[in-house]
This record gives C-alpha cells, sequence and structure tokens, in this order.
C-alpha cells in the first residue's frame, strides 16, 4: 500500500462530505447482495480482511475467509451482524478467496451462492444452504456443476424461475472459459486470452437454475448487452462494457441488468425485455468512488427504491477493506420519457455530489484517466 500517495488526502473531510457512511464499521464488509425477506433487509457480503499477500491484478490480495450476513428493519436502520455464517475451511471444494456471495429463498430454505477459488486455483460457484436467512449455512460438498467464475447474483422471476447471473474479467478469469474450458495458460496474466478492443466484449453469464437450486438447469448464456445501433459492446469500450458485478432487477416489467465497468469504475446498467436479453445499453447509476472496485445491490423497499454499494472511505483508501453503504435512488421518468433509447433512467445526483467532491480531492481525476490507468493494483487514491 503506498502511503505516501495518500497522504495529502483528508479522509476526515471527504468522508464528511460523503453521502451515505459505512454501515458496518466494526468489521470491513464489500460486495452486498441485498434481498428483503419476509419484510426485514438482507445483506450478504464479502468479509473483507488484511492480509499479507501482495497486491497484484488478479486480486489475490482479496483473500477473505468467511461470510458475516447483516440484518436490517429498514435502510435507515442499524445493520446487524449476524456472526459468522460460513468459512472457507467448511466447504469441501474450495481453497481460498471467498468473494462476492448472493443468496435466496424457496420454500422456507435459504440458499446461499458462494464464488471461491478451488484446490486448482480455478473460480466455481457453490451452494450451501439453511432454515435462517442469516446462516450458519452448510455447504454442499461440490460445486455447482459446469459453474465458472464469480460474482452469482440470483434473480427469482415473477413465475417463481430462478437464474443466476455471473462472471467476472482478469481475476475472475471468465476470459479463460471462451471455449467451454479452463485456459490455463499465463496464469499470472490478468490480461492473457481478453478479446481485442474491436472484438465483441466478452459478456456475463446466465443460467436458469434447477428446481432444487443447486445446480444449472441449462447451459450457461452470454448476456448480450447491445449499443444504439443494436450492435453488442465492443470489449475495448470500456466505460461500458461488463466486468464484474452482476445484478438483475424487474422494473415495470422490464429487466434491468446492472454491473461495474471495471477498470473504468462505473456502475452501469441496460435494460431487456426477457431475463436473457440482449440488454440495451442504458446509463450510468453510480459514478466512481472511493477504492478500484465497485459493486452493489439494488432493491425496494416499502415503494422506495435504494442503492446498496461500497468504498473503501473507512479505511482512507485501502481497496481491500471496503464497506457497505446504502442510498436512496429514484427513477427519472422524465429523461426516459422524453428518449425512445433512454440514457438516464435513475437519477442519484447525490452520487454526483460524491464523485464532484472526489474530483476536487484528486484533481486529475476523469473517467478517460480513469480508462487510461487500468491496473487494479493500485486503489483510486493511487490512480490519481
Ligand atoms: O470482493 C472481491 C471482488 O471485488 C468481487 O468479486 C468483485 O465484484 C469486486 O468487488
Amino acid at each position: 500500500m503506498p502511503e505516501e500517495i495518500t497522504q495529502h488526502i483528508n479522509f476526515d473531510e471527504l468522508n464528511q462530505n460523503a453521502i451515505s457512511q459505512p454501515l458496518i464499521k466494526h468489521i470491513y464488509t464489500a460486495d452486498p447482495a441485498v434481498h428483503v425477506f419476509n419484510g426485514k433487509i438482507y445483506i450478504y457480503a464479502s468479509h473483507d480482511i488484511e492480509t499479507n499477500i501482495p497486491f497484484d491484478d488478479l486480486g489475490s490480495h482479496f483473500a477473505m475467509e468467511d461470510y458475516h450476513f447483516f440484518s436490517m428493519d429498514s435502510p435507515t436502520g442499524e445493520a446487524k451482524d449476524n456472526g459468522v455464517a460460513l468459512r472457507v475451511n467448511d466447504v469441501p471444494w474450495a481453497a481460498k478467496q471467498m468473494w462476492a456471495p448472493d443468496a435466496t429463498e424457496k420454500n422456507g430454505k435459504y440458499y446461499l451462492y458462494l464464488p471461491a477459488k478451488d484446490h486448482d486455483d480455478i473460480f466455481r460457484i457453490g451452494v450451501a444452504i439453511s432454515d435462517s436467512p442469516v446462516g450458519p449455512f452448510t455447504a454442499q460438498p461440490h460445486a455447482i456443476k459446469k459453474s465458472f467464475s464469480i460474482d452469482p447474483a440470483v434473480f427469482k422471476d415473477d413465475d417463481e424461475s430462478y437464474y443466476m447471473y455471473f462472471g467476472g474479467l482478469w481475476g475472475g478469469q471468465l476470459q479463460r472459459w471462451q471455449n467451454g474450458k479452463f485456459n490455463a495458460e499465463q496464469p499470472e496474466n490478468p490480461f492473457a486470452h481478453l478479446p481485442k478492443d474491436d472484438e465483441p466484449a466478452l459478456c456475463a453469464k446466465v443460467a436458469k437454475l434447477t428446481d432444487d437450486l443447486l445446480e444449472f438447469a441449462e447451459d450457461a448464456k452470454d448476456v448480450v448487452i447491445i449499443d444504439e445501433n443494436n450492435k453488442p459492446l465492443l470489449q475495448g469500450d470500456n466505460e461500458r462494457r461488463f466486468f464484474e458485478a452482476s445484478w438483475m432487477h424487474k422494473y415495470k416489467g422490464k429487466y434491468y441488468f446492472s454491473y461495474s465497468t471495471g477498470d473504468t469504475h462505473f456502475i452501469c446498467y441496460a435494460i431487456a425485455e426477457n431475463p436473457y436479453g440482449p440488454f440495451k445499453y442504458a446509463g450510468r447509476i453510480l459514478n466512481p468512488v472511493v477504492g478500484w472496485t465497485t459493486h452493489h445491490a439494488i432493491i425496494k423497499f416499502n415503494s422506495e427504491w435504494y442503492l446498496f454499494y461500497h468504498d473503501s472511505s473507512l479505511s482512507k483508501g485501502v481497496t481491500h477493506l471496503r464497506s457497505i453503504k446504502v442510498t436512496k435512488i429514484e427513477y427519472d421518468e422524465m429523461a426516459s420519457s422524453k428518449q425512445s433509447t433512454p440514457t438516464t433512467t435513475f437519477q442519484y445526483e447525490a452520487s454526483n455530489a460524491d464523485y464532484d467532491f472526489f474530483c476536487r480531492m484528486f484533481p486529475n481525476t476523469s473517467a478517460n484517466k480513469a480508462s487510461a490507468n487500468n491496473s487494479r493494483q493500485h486503489d483510486t487514491a493511487t490512480r490519481h
């Protein structure tokens, strides 16, 4: 962690001006996946920890070992830590790096979906089950067959079908699965096997789940995001193309797929008529936050919409020590009704206020600068 580069930053001032404060301060938490079960809010989070693992662009320093999940009576209430819900040592197939989880409910049982590296250093996604939304969870002996990569987001549609959206580039290994099997060549190189800039972008994946929610009911399909000309986004379009952190929600009968653009640090979204897409690119939800990664969840609670996200403000810029926050969002119906292709359906000025302040702290910040420097080993502070 190159401390000297963050020394000029007044994090107290930055944090005071932030639109939201960390929900949880006694441990570091990240990658919120959030659901409302029986009228209560549950946050399924990564549990960030300090390690001695050197930074790299594979994210090896994100070496999380367990999960804690949180419950809230309302988005403005306290986030209660319900203790350790699952440890990596209790997952037979998993060796390390418990990254962003998600969960769902069916017939009174709770299903946790967890990505972790297996004993061959390959990211897989497994399931663990509990009678309680906060665990403890019991892991299935094997990962989901034909699962790969990271960041599962499980979406329950109105017809009671369940879909998993997943995938992540670089350390998330999605680029290693282009031919249906793991490409192990150049294991230390996060950029190996990526498409060229003028080729179609790698897509997140979607697969319907079996009735017991334990396996894929089909081979995973591409979540294609198309541009204003109905052409798939290109790999070089890194301010819009998918990188990681899938989330799905439904609004007025349409499917909203949202995701992180990774090395340009935006949360963007795209809209489709059905859960498989294609999804038309529609705009940004969240500008870059403090820290390299950005990851979010969108929920409806008591008729209002909320964005859960994380940043590294509490740790004063340490990119792998993050904290979950929440803020209200609104749909900008005016903007979307004026345009045949909506560009900004969400109104999230609060995020822009944060971003403006952030730009003043880091004067060279701009989306273009962010995209020019794509190294994951730097935190946001060191990028500028
Ligand atoms: O927490 C580890 C990784 O960082 C997640 O899987 C990504 O979405 C990013 O937030």
